[in-house]
């Protein structure tokens, strides 16, 4: 099994993450990797119109660093139905590297397992619970097993009891199976007793007098050219495997979805050699063994437009992380092994991956990825007002304009126009999907930024809103709360606030605030944080 590399960026993913995940997965398959985009969360309504507009595909949801059974080595199930006989099992299963038989209905489902020692613990039974097993089984097993033919078919049931070659004084019980040689005095005496079924080892025929009081009696009788030895070996490994199998209810199974650690834990308490693996529809698709559990190969991770571990995908410490291409500060990353990275400080990851398209020659650009890393850098610099921006994003930008044939204003404009209104957030989601926390001269400061189309979505939500941020500087003990609600054509940005500082609010931007609006203010962390710093620390 070939396992992908999954490009993943942020958790709450922006625009920039998607299309630098999937801008990125392509550059990598392109240069013969095999790379799939991934994302950590739901993608709003302005990455889902750049994506629809230049007809791409959601990356697909990825939950955890950790290994599913789905995405490690299998063994292919050896499937049996349970009318299978113990014959057909032992020569399935001797060929077989887990000696082990899924058993499963006519739909796949799961009904039990049968494993080499289940067929051989046969052996170890008494005789009591052999005519229990033997009585079970079924004429067209017995022909089958036997290399048989049937030469009278009678109705008499199968009591469990078996008489070997018995001599003319033996107890022979009634609707008991007899095993005996062609000899007209035998076969008489056994079918006068009762027998149900009588297994003959000759080549030669029956005669027309046993034919005829088997007929009578109701009994049933075959014949077989198979060494008396053969047969009474062979006769106890006619009965299907379902008197003998492990049911569901009684044994170990995955589903394809847990992870590698839960299911070595639970092999770690258990002795089979295998177990098998179903779907959500509980469908057999495999079965596992201590050996795929301990032998498995990492989720491997290439990071884009983040790197650090909270941002990334969880449990991100079982995975293995490739490679990193980002645009932020380093986070205090650690690897286990050299990796690649590549960062630079533009104002967008998809500048840096639209230049490695651009610089790579044996790599294709096409039009419509032109089109969509162009949306991405336009919507993390704000159309280029954001103070982030560098003349890289400006030049990158220009050149994509060029190949994909689309205006970047007119990109802007209509995500803009597209992006989802605040109106239909929950507080929770504004304040909390992007938000920092700061200690500043020993405040406690958290900086939420979300986007804000217009002034009446303001208006409607500022009450509110601020009400919301003083409740959560009470239960959360912030000194100041600020949530920047940016209106993603860069034009600035609405400042709602609350706290014990709050009041130090109105020292900043003294000239340029206006009905809370703050003109050309569009980055937290380059305009917001320092004028915060220094009203707070009073520098
Ligand atoms: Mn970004």
């Amino acid at each position: 099994m070939k396992h992908p590399v999954y490009v993943i960026g942020h958790k709450n993913p922006d625009t920039d993450t998607i299309v630098s995940s999937i801008a990125y997965a392509e550059y990598k398959r392109q240069t013969g990797v095999d790379a799939l985009a991934g994302r950590l969360g739901s993608v709003s309504s302005e990455t889902e119109y750049l994506l629809d507009k230049f007809s791409f595909e959601d990356p697909m949801r990825i939950y955890t660093g950790k290994s599913t059974l789905s995405e490690i080595d299998k063994d292919k199930a050896a499937l049996a139905s349970k009318d299978m006989t113990m014959k057909d099992a032992l020569d399935k299963v001797m060929k077989l590297k887990n000696r082990g038989l899924v058993v499963v209905d006519t739909n796949k489902k799961l009904e039990g397992i049968v494993t080499l020692d289940d067929l051989t613990y046969m052996w170890t039974k008494t005789d009591k619970q052999l005519e229990k097993i033997i009585k079970t089984i079924k004429l067209e097993n017995v022909l089958k097993t036997l290399n048989a033919s049937i030469v009278v078919e009678g109705k008499r049931p199968l009591s469990g009891h078996m008489h070997m070659f018995p001599s003319i004084r033996s107890n022979v019980e009634i609707d008991s199976i007899a095993l005996l040689r062609n000899e007209d005095d035998k076969l008489e005496y056994c079918l006068d007793l009762g027998a149900s079924l009588i297994i003959v080892v000759t080549s030669s025929p029956i005669s027309k007098k046993i034919i005829k009081m088997a007929q009578d009696m109701d009994a049933t009788i075959v014949v077989t050219k198979l060494s008396p030895l053969s047969v009474t070996r062979l006769i106890y490994q006619t009965p299907a495997i379902e008197e003998i199998m492990i049911s569901k209810e009684k044994i170990n199974y995955f589903n394809i979805n847990d992870t590698v650690e839960e299911a070595s834990k639970k092999i770690a308490k258990s002795r089979h050699r295998s177990y098998p693996v179903l779907d959500d529809d509980n469908t057999v698709v495999g079965s596992i063994s201590r050996y795929h559990l301990f032998n498995y190969e990492k989720k491997k991770f290439i990071l884009v437009d983040h790197n650090e571990i909270k941002q990334s995908v969880d449990d991100i410490e079982s995975a293995e992380i490739l490679e990193i291409v980002d645009h932020h500060r380093l986070g205090g990353f650690e690897s286990d092994n050299p990796i690649n990275i590549t960062t630079s400080t533009v104002g967008a990851c998809s500048t840096i991956i639209a230049n490695m398209y651009l610089e790579n020659k044996s790599v294709k650009l096409s039009k419509k990825m032109a089109g969509l890393l162009l949306g991405a850098i336009v919507s993390d610099t704000m159309n280029f007002k954001s103070p982030t921006t560098t003349p890289t994003d400006i030049s990158v930008a220009k050149r994509l304009e060029r190949i994909s044939g689309v205006s970047a204003d007119d990109l802007s404009k209509e995500m803009v126009e597209h992006a989802e209104s605040l109106l239909s957030k929950r507080f929770i989601e504004i304040v909390y999907n992007d938000f920092k926390e700061f200690n500043i001269e020993g405040n406690k400061v958290g900086l939420a930024q979300a986007s804000c189309k217009s002034k009446s979505e303001y208006l409607i939500l500022k009450d509110d809103l601020k009400k919301y941020l003083e409740d959560s500087c009470i239960s959360n003990h912030y000194d100041l709360m600020i949530a920047m609600l940016t209106n993603p054509n860069g034009s600035g940005s609405y400042l709602i606030y609350a706290g014990n500082k709050s009041s130090a609010i109105k020292e900043m931007f003294p000239n340029k605030i206006k009905d809370g609006f703050v003109r050309g203010l569009v980055s937290r962390k380059k305009q917001l944080l320092p004028e915060v710093i220094s009203t707070l620390g009073g520098k």
